[in-house]
């Protein structure tokens, strides 16, 4: 059996057990470094909104079934962002969406298109709209209030062509697919990196990445752990063999 390596780390009491003095001991100095951790990483989804999923090409017709999918710091307020569809064949505005929603708790804005009654296939949509994203290769700009804040541009550009996303496109994806952002937000200014392919939409909802909390194991734990081994192997084991088993 393999033993995790850092239970090595921990120092030992006469069984073998960590003593209770030195747990708490690095418990103060986890705090101490959990808080130096939180000081340093970035927080989660604190950003600018971002793109996070997009269907544009649903298996026959696209009425009621397309959606775009954002996320953003829950109670950001969309008002004053315009989502804005650009056609790849001569840069024209195609669509344009003047959001008016604020951001749940969860992160994530679901805009579905509506039919012309109003309906639509979308589940769970925090607001809709009657739109028809192309399907490329076209690009799709989510404009803040002091300007573009994030963009994607998806399919084959050719010569000629408008490409208004970010670095490279995103691939051009089969009917009913979505392109989504993975992690949802991760945002690298490439579309070609930062975007893949699904081939079960999950519109509303997002996988975020969690770098912070990473972090701050290997800050909180690992680091107090071998700090006490360097410090228990500077002192000789006196109490070796002192006691019984
Ligand atoms: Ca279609
Ligand atoms: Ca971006
Ligand atoms: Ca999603």
């Amino acid at each position: 059996m393999v033993r995790p390596r850092t239970t090595t780390f921990l120092p030992l009491g006469s069984h073998g057990e960590p003593t209770l003095s030195h747990l708490l001991s690095t418990a103060r100095h986890a705090g101490l470094l959990l808080g130096l951790a939180g000081l340093l990483a970035p927080a989660a989804a604190s950003g600018l909104p971002l793109i996070s999923e997009v269907l544009y090409d649903a298996p026959g017709s696209d009425d009621g079934e397309g959606f775009i999918e954002l996320v953003a710091a829950p109670g950001t307020d969309l008002s004053g962002y315009e989502l804005r569809a650009i056609n790849g064949s001569g840069g024209g505005v195609t669509a344009s969406l003047l959001l008016a929603g604020t951001v749940g708790a969860d992160g994530v804005h679901l805009i579905a298109d509506l039919r012309a009654d109003g309906s639509t296939n979308v589940a769970g949509a925090d607001e809709g709209f009657n739109f028809d994203l192309q399907n490329g290769p076209d690009s799709l700009l989510l404009v803040g209030p002091s300007g573009v804040v994030d963009a994607l541009g998806y399919g084959v550009f050719g010569p000629g062509e408008v490409f208004a996303g970010e670095g490279t496109p995103a691939p051009d994806v089969a009917p009913g697919e979505s392109l989504a952002r993975l992690p949802a937000d991760r945002d690298r200014d490439d579309n070609g990196l930062d975007f893949v392919a699904l081939a079960q939409p999950t519109p509303g909802a997002a996988v975020f990445s969690a770098p912070e909390p990473r972090m701050s194991l290997l800050m909180g734990v690992l680091l107090p752990a071998l700090f006490f081994r360097v410090g228990s192997r500077a002192r000789p084991a006196r109490r070796e063999g002192a006691l019984g088993a």
